[in-house]
């Protein structure tokens, strides 16, 4: 599969590698996406790899805002996976596999695939792909699930069941890292910027404020205030949100 690389002005290829019966995964560059290639020496997934050591085929590449993604079939082990990395250089990048923290077709029948980005509306999806962020369970992301997650953020989970109370990448607790995803699958089911408005809306009217809409409020009246210098970062927003709950 082809992915234009637009920050280094190249075009990417996820190959299968056979050369001495490895079954490898890894990235070709070239300058047209017609070729000529230049395959890399380094290794994403599969044999040599220090992902997945099973054979390994079927990749193909996707780029999210500053994230590169590379699915792959470890058919030698039997599983669907993913990879990602930040890096710049994607070709000779360290690659982190975040398979367990993804939901991926699975069963006999699920092999290979191809993966491009659409809006959700276009697609005529449900909302599975985001679903671990429905914490009511009423197969919506809304203002309900956004409540629910504020109410226990920065709380101990060890005695809940934590996925229902936001911990959504599966290691025990609701922090900063459940923040950004809750706040993605947000925007990918509602639309981007929808988390914001949702955050916005809480602001002028909310008839009988709960405690968690009054913590809201206290960190989008922290957010105003410093929207007067400059539009704070998401990390910034967090980290008033969690001096608010200190409070
Ligand atoms: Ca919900
Ligand atoms: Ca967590």
């Amino acid at each position: 599969m082809v992915a234009q690389d637009v920050a280094n002005d190249r075009y990417l290829m996820a190959i299968k590698d056979e050369q001495g019966g490895q079954k490898n995964i890894r990235l070709a560059t070239s300058a047209s996406a017609l070729g000529p290639w230049s395959t890399s020496d380094s290794i994403v997934v599969g044999p040599g790899s220090g992902i997945e050591e099973n054979a390994t085929e079927g990749p193909s590449l996707l780029k999210i805002d500053d994230t590169w993604f590379l699915y792959y079939d470890a058919y030698g082990a039997g599983y669907l996976g993913v990879a990602t990395t930040n890096d710049s250089d994607p070709t000779n990048a360290t690659w982190e596999n975040v398979t367990a923290q993804s939901t991926m077709p699975v069963g006999p029948n699920a092999h290979h695939g191809t993966v491009f980005a659409a809006p959700i509306d276009a697609i005529a999806f449900d909302i599975l792909p985001f679903s671990r962020s429905d914490l009511s369970g009423d197969e919506l992301i809304n203002l309900d699930d956004w409540l629910k997650f504020s109410q226990y953020h920065l709380s101990d989970l060890s005695e809940l069941d934590a996925p229902l109370y936001g911990d959504l990448d599966g290691d025990g607790d609701n922090d900063f890292t459940d923040f950004r995803t809750f706040q993605k699958d947000y925007d990918a089911y509602n639309g981007n910027g929808s988390f914001q408005l949702m955050l916005s809306s809480l602001a002028v009217a909310v008839p009988e404020p709960s405690n968690a809409v009054f913590l809201t409020l206290g960190y989008l009246w922290c957010f105003a205030r410093r929207g007067r210098r400059s539009r704070p970062s998401v990390r910034s927003l967090h980290r008033q949100f969690k001096s608010n709950r200190n409070v």
